[in-house]
């Protein structure tokens, strides 16, 4: 159906990019978030250790690289929830980011019981493969900061941005889409946290910019298109908006219901990585969650439109 409703196919033929997709085949990880630094690519995943019809059981963060997107090294764990001392598990999506010689790592976790529901947490390290010592002691978001209601897990899936003049934005959310600026220390929030309006905005946001325009891609869901989640974009002339949406790019990961975006320019071409769940890894087929990082390369069209992706396999 993929094909039919975005022309994005799984299993459409070789990967033209040079990575052999699932990029990782030893472990199950979600959530890909690539920061390049150098000449080097890294990728931070979490990694699914789901068993049975669990849902989610992802222990730690773990940090991989690469400089051909070919070959990739395993620099191992970078941290896991309980390395927040006020957080109790849940190795959700992250993203790393650099600032003055320092890497920020921003992370979903699980609070601990005096503030059930999800947070955010930001650690630093010296280098990109950690390890990363929690930068605060106490949640940089939590659960009493956004106007959720009932909604205890909005806080999650955490993106994070320099802009030109270098001030630094925070964005996240799980059904509502929420935005706030970081103090140039990167660990505390500058500002009230806003909120924008996405349509069929469901998750998993990542903001990149090429040329002078902001780019949002985000887990969107449209029973109409289908019951898995897709992914949609929307550019705006500014990281504050007013953002207007673009379309669907990326068709359903197989048999994962999510799929999670994370967008990088490496080496003179732009990326898309993604997860799915095709690999079995032992005893454990994929799934929810137990999910396989992949990657496509990234096109746009004359008008800055980002190309449909295709998804292929190895
Ligand atoms: O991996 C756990 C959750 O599933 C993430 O936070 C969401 O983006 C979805 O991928």
């Amino acid at each position: 159906t993929a094909c039919l409703l975005l022309a994005a196919c799984a299993n459409a033929g070789p990967a033209p990019h040079g990575a052999p997709n699932p990029l990782i085949t030893d472990r199950h990880t979600a959530d890909p978030a690539p920061l390049v630094v150098g000449d080097t690519l890294y990728l931070y995943v979490g990694h699914d250790m789901a068993r049975g019809e669990e849902m989610f059981n992802i222990v730690e963060w773990r940090v991989y690289s690469t400089t051909d997107m070919a070959s990739w090294t395993d620099h191992g764990p970078v941290m896991k929830p309980t390395d927040f001392q006020w957080a109790s598990r849940d190795a959700w999506a992250s993203q790393a980011i650099e600032r003055d010689g320092k890497f920020y790592f921003y992370a979903t976790v699980e609070h601990d019981r005096t503030r059930p529901g999800k947070a955010i947490g930001v650690a630093v390290s010296d280098s990109p493969t950690g390890p990363f010592v929690d930068a605060r002691g106490t949640a940089l978001v939590s659960n009493d900061m956004t106007p959720q209601g009932p909604h205890t897990w909005d806080d999650i899936d955490p993106t994070v941005f320099i802009d030109d003049d270098g001030t630094a934005w925070l964005m996240w959310g799980n059904a509502n889409f929420y935005y706030a600026r970081l103090k140039p220390d990167m660990v505390e929030l500058d500002g009230p946290i806003l909120q924008a309006e996405l349509p069929k905005y469901e998750e998993g946001p990542w903001v990149h910019k090429r040329g002078d325009t902001y780019y949002l891609t985000y887990a969107s869901r449209d029973p109409s298109l289908s019951e898995d989640e897709l992914v949609s974009y929307a550019t705006a002339p500014s990281i504050t908006g007013p953002w207007t949406y673009r379309g669907e790019i990326s068709g359903p990961a197989e048999n994962s219901f999510t799929i999670h975006p994370g967008i990088v320019e490496f080496k003179g071409q732009w990326y898309f990585f993604y997860h799915n769940g095709v690999l079995t890894v032992g005893d454990h087929a994929g799934g929810l969650g137990r999910r396989a990082v992949a990657v496509e390369h990234l096109y746009y069209d004359a008008d800055g439109g980002i190309v449909p992706i295709e998804h292929t396999r190895e």
